[in-house]
């Protein structure tokens, strides 16, 4: 009887922690991607190492990386493609849709609890839209 008990301990353990490997979804809108925050009034996932990022609803839009952590992979989805990505380095991706970056079509991916490690290299970065993305995420870590 233990040992059944255990086996089936076991069994849920996996499920459970195969479950942990989460996925999370951003959907493209006209000129933004939704969940939009509504603190801080953009573009906001929260994610932990392992999961994966999937953007749907990608006609006309597409999603490519601007900054990533140290470490991380940089990414291209194509134009008018769903598109996912597996991220497991703790940190803030920002990433934009390349035809309406212009228009604010920009997003954050926080990736792991507390205060991101690459908060600084955002804040120091040369991209605007980048910056932009800094200066907000300063509320949530200041
Ligand atoms: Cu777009």
């Amino acid at each position: 009887m233990k040992m059944i008990k255990f086996g089936i301990f076991s069994l849920a353990l996996a499920a459970s922690m195969a479950a942990s490997a989460g996925e999370v979804t951003i959907i493209a809108g006209p000129r933004n991607f939704d969940p939009i925050d509504p603190d801080l009034n953009i573009s906001l996932v929260k994610a932990q190492p392992g999961d994966t990022i999937a953007w749907k609803n990608m006609s006309t839009h597409n999603t490519k990386s601007i900054e990533v952590p140290q470490g991380a992979q940089q990414w291209e989805g194509k134009l008018n493609e769903d598109f996912h990505v597996k991220l497991d380095v703790p940190g803030a991706y920002v990433y934009e849709c390349v035809p309406h970056a212009s228009m604010g079509m920009v997003g954050v991916i926080l990736v792991g609890d507390g205060k991101p490690a690459n908060l600084d290299a955002i804040n120091a970065s040369s991209n605007p839209l980048v910056k932009r993305m800094g200066k907000k995420l300063a509320k949530l870590f200041p």
